[in-house]
């Protein structure tokens, strides 16, 4: 209960941050994006990660104003970002399930996208598959619209849902993300290679782009790369970062 007052002011009084973890090219080392991801810094409990409240501001309905403040922030800093020079990257925001089945989603996207002066194409919504699954033809009419403005989309977690390999044909999406716990163990278990490399082979069939998420070693990279995996993000290139550390990163880059 106190956690649930606690979330219902945090963004009025500006507790949420967004912190910003590279996605890199696996053939050129380029980092083309990043992903915005939240953090609460709680006047006690210190900086809290998003399992610790997301659950419960998806139970409440705070997730609405929470994924606003995301959305907004993150359009926001990425044109900052492109006013200060720094080449165009295209920025991915987490939707869960509750903020996708919103009525107003695409309205809020829109909206966030006018504000920040922010071109479509450097939006992309990162959803699961259990999303998508729960109402398959009004999800399909949702990614259509979203797509429709220009913006991408992709399905995060792959691997872990239950989309249907047909339905997911039908989806307006760029991207497959395999899931982090079958990234972990590349290199030494079989079966994870295996689900891997055929998910790599799925995407590319489906004319689909994949990136591995949690990728930490160089074994890791060396097997997605190899695979022909075109993308990939984690603490081996990077953690998340501030934005002004990432401005720094990019800099260096160019
Ligand atoms: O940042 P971390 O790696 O701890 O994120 C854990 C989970 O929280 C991930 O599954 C991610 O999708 C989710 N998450 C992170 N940021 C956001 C956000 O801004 N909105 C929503 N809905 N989920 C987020
Ligand atoms: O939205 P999603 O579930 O994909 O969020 C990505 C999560 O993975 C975030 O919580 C992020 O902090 C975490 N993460 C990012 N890179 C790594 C990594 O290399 N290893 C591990 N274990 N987690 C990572
Ligand atoms: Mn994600
Ligand atoms: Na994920």
């Amino acid at each position: 209960l106190h956690m649930l007052e606690g979330l219902r002011n945090a963004v009025d009084e500006g507790q949420f941050q967004l912190v910003y973890q590279p996605k890199v090219d696996l053939r050129t080392g380029h980092v083309f994006g990043v992903e915005a991801l939240v953090r609460w810094l709680h006047p006690e409990y210190g900086l809290l990660g998003p399992d610790r409240f997301i659950p419960l501001a998806e139970e409440s309905g705070i997730i609405f104003a929470l994924g606003e403040w995301v959305l907004q922030t993150a359009c926001r800093q990425n044109q900052l970002w492109q006013e200060a020079g720094l080449s165009p990257l295209r920025i991915s925001v987490n939707v869960s399930p509750r903020q996708f089945e919103e009525q107003r989603l695409v309205q809020r996207v829109a909206q966030a996208l006018e504000e920040s002066g922010l071109a479509p194409e450097w939006l992309e919504l990162e959803v699961t598959e259990g999303v998508i699954m729960r109402d398959l033809q009004q999800a399909v009419a949702k990614m259509g619209e979203l797509r429709a403005m220009g913006i991408s989309l992709s399905i995060d977690d792959f691997g872990t849902g239950y989309s249907s390999l047909s339905a997911l044909k039908s989806f307006p999406i760029s991207t497959l993300k395999i899931d982090k716990s079958f990234v972990r163990d590349l290199g030494s278990n079989a079966g994870d290679e295996a689900i891997a490399s055929s998910i790599i082979g799925l995407a590319h069939q489906l004319r689909l782009r994949v990136i591995a998420e949690g990728v930490e070693t160089e074994e890791q990279r060396a097997f997605l790369r190899h695979n022909g995996c075109d993308e990939m993000q984690g603490y081996l290139f990077s953690r998340p970062l501030a934005p002004e550390q990432l401005r720094q990163l990019l800099l260096r880059q160019s």
